[in-house]
């Protein structure tokens, strides 16, 4: 198991992750595989979402491409937070222009046909994907992608808050009021969704570790829906839950939470839960948020995705504001959220380059 002096030095992420500052940042970008890149939009010909997350040549190939283009730090296995419960045996689709359209769960009936006894059959081609993404990427240099083992790789899971709103809804939604609804109106059957959900999150992400995941990410992007009492109660809670399980069995293995527009209750997520780093979403003060979270604990982010669409001056000024305000501090560059797809790839290239500029 790595500590930090095992680290390659050549792992700026990595040891960001491990609490050292660098500078310049490290970066990588939430969503850097997908639709905003030409090769990407390639494959998309080849075969359904689901099919290209589990096929392990595919999600590998995806993975590498914005490693290959832009030589990011870190490498995001290519794959998605509802793959979990698809494993469970929820049925899911991706639809074309729609989004994810799941069978939604409603009752305790629906709930009782979940089945986590099916996740890790199903999800094997993952893990496969993993290991051989970790090969690659800490091979031999001549393979056009890894730097001689600069690459950082992270596996990740959605939080159980958020799974369980595109699980209840059955989809994306602007206020996931059903869901929502149902821990007030229904707390017994919540509360058991949300139990299975952090004990199988905390096991899947123990597997996608031992599969060769250098770090993992959780990805809460509706924890801002919820009231403090609630926040606490599903987003804080069960992240530690599964800080403590996953670090139980992985204690030198870095996690990053992600509580999407968490506002104020950001510092007390750091504070609170034990993840090592906490990704800043695009309306958070990276300047304030450093004063309010532990020095101990890194940040995440947080460029505004819509400044990379933009492009040009803006976008390099408002890039540069947040790597100084990160200066002194382990930070991850990032952006606040995902690249969108009509980012043109010569905006993303133009970041990466301001991003390491050395000034
Ligand atoms: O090709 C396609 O049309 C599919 C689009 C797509 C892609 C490329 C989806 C469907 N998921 C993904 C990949 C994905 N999703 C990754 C891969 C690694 C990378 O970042 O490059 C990751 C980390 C995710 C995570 C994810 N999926 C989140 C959390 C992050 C966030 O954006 O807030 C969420 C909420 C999802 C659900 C989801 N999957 C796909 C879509 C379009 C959505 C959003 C649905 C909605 O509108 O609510």
């Amino acid at each position: 198991m790595s500590s930090k002096t095992e680290i390659p030095p050549s792992k700026r992420l990595l040891r960001t992750l491990n609490g050292e500052a660098m500078w310049p940042p490290p970066l990588w970008m939430m969503r850097q595989a997908g639709r905003f890149l030409p090769e990407f939009r390639a494959m998309r010909a080849q075969a359904d979402f689901l099919t290209r997350c589990m096929t392990p040549d595919i999600a590998t190939e995806l993975t590498l491409q914005p490693i290959r283009r832009f030589g990011m730090d870190g490498a995001i296995l290519f794959s998605d937070i509802l793959i979990l419960p698809w494993a469970l045996g929820q049925s899911l689709e991706f639809v074309e222009g729609k989004g994810p359209v799941l069978g939604a769960i409603r009752s305790k009936q629906d709930f009782a046909r979940l089945d986590r006894n099916r996740i890790a059959e199903i999800t094997a081609p993952v893990l496969e994907t993993l290991s051989r993404l970790r090969k690659v990427l800490d091979g031999p240099d001549d393979i056009g992608v890894a730097k001689g083992g600069a690459t950082t790789l992270m596996g990740f899971t959605g939080a159980p808050f958020t799974v369980a709103c595109y699980m209840v809804e059955g989809g994306g939604s602007r206020e996931f009021a059903i869901t929502r609804q149902m821990a007030f109106a229904e707390p017994a059957l919540f509360d058991r969704i949300m139990a299975l959900l952090t004990e199988t999150t905390a096991d899947y992400l123990c597997a996608q570790i031992e599969a060769g995941a250098e770090a993992v990410m959780l990805f809460d992007s509706w924890a801002g829906l919820l009231p403090p009492s609630e926040f606490r109660k599903h987003v804080i809670a069960p992240t530690r839950q599964i800080v403590q399980a996953v670090k139980a069995k992985h204690p030198s293995v870095k996690i990053i939470g992600f509580p999407r527009l968490g506002g104020m209750m950001v510092p007390e997520y750091a504070r609170e839960t034990g993840v090592d780093v906490v990704a800043l979403d695009t309306s958070a003060d990276l300047a304030l948020m450093r004063t309010q979270v532990p020095e101990s604990i890194g940040l995440q982010g947080n460029l505004d995705p819509i400044a990379v669409l933009a492009g040009g001056e803006a976008m390099r000024r408002e890039a540069l504001a947040v790597r100084n305000a990160g200066k002194g501090r382990a930070h991850v560059f990032n952006l606040g959220h995902g690249v969108l797809p009509q980012t043109p790839v010569e905006h993303v290239a133009d970041l990466v380059k301001t991003v390491r500029e050395t000034a």
